[in-house]
């Protein structure tokens, strides 16, 4: 854990927005890409707080103040940052039960920032609502998340109904789980797998390489 992510650690749990949003955007200024900031320091924060949990050495106010104000935080930073102007589509969202958000938002801002227009459908969508939202809006892309490992099982009925929509989206899915399980087995073959933010940038870079293949 490096020593940004302590600090971060501290200023979330005192509910610090103002304090961790400079923070955050010191180091910004000193050359930090977003996705090392999120990965880093803000993952790497979150994480902390939650060994700290586990540990019994704060509250679950505490974790709950901290996620909140880390919310905010991260809102209001992306705020700030430059974006490209927006070329795909992408949406967001939980399977039906999951509440862990976060790793998805920050995710949901790094296509932003790179040409992506984003729809953030945010925790526990059920599926119906999941395929009439995309059926409407025809993303290229659809992103799920999942972190607790029972809710693993659903992503199965949700890759299969999605990419069989006529307009065919890409499907992706983002899970501090893929560190330890292979989650291929409830996905369809074409969806790709993604474990941290710096191979979230390397795929961007790639379609937008393929696109800009495709245009000339
Ligand atoms: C904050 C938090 C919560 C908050 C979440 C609020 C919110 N809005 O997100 C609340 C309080 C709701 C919560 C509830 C619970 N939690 Co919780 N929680 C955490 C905590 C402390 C931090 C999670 C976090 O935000 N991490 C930071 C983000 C950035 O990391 P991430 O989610 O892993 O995302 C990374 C990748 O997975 C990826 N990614 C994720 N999604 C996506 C999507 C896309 C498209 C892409 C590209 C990438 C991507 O990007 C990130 C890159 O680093 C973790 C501790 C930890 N080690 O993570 C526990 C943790 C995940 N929770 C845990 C548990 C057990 C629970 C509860 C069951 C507790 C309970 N008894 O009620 C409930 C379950 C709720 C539910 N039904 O989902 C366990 C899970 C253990 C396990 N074996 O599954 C953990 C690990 C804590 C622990 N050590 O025990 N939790």
């Amino acid at each position: 854990m490096n020593t940004e992510a302590i600090e971060l650690a501290q200023m979330l749990l005192e509910g610090d927005v103002d304090k961790s949003y400079a923070f955050m955007y010191a180091l910004h200024n000193k050359g930090w890409a977003s996705a090392d900031l999120y990965q880093k320091t803000v993952s790497g924060a979150m994480q902390h707080i939650g060994e700290l949990w586990e540990r019994d050495e704060i509250s679950v106010a505490d974790e709950h103040l901290a996620t909140a104000t880390c919310d905010f935080m991260i809102s209001r930073f992306h705020g700030q940052v430059k974006k490209q102007p927006a070329a795909q589509k992408a949406m967001f969202l939980c399977v039906e039960e999951e509440q862990h958000t976060l790793g998805m938002r920050m995710a949901s801002f790094l296509f932003e920032e790179n040409g992506w227009q984003t729809r953030m459908m945010g925790a526990n969508l059920p599926l119906e609502h999941a395929l009439s939202a995309a059926e409407k809006w025809q993303p290229d892309v659809i992103c799920l998340s999942v972190t607790i490992l029972y809710h693993v099982p659903q992503l199965q009925a949700y890759a299969e109904a999605l990419e069989a929509l006529p307009f065919r989206p890409q499907l992706m899915v983002g899970s501090r789980l893929l560190s330890m399980y292979d989650l291929s087995p409830y996905c369809t073959a074409n969806t790709i797998f993604i474990t941290d933010y710096k191979k979230l940038i390397d795929w961007m870079n790639d379609q937008s390489g393929r696109n800009k293949i495709g245009a000339s």
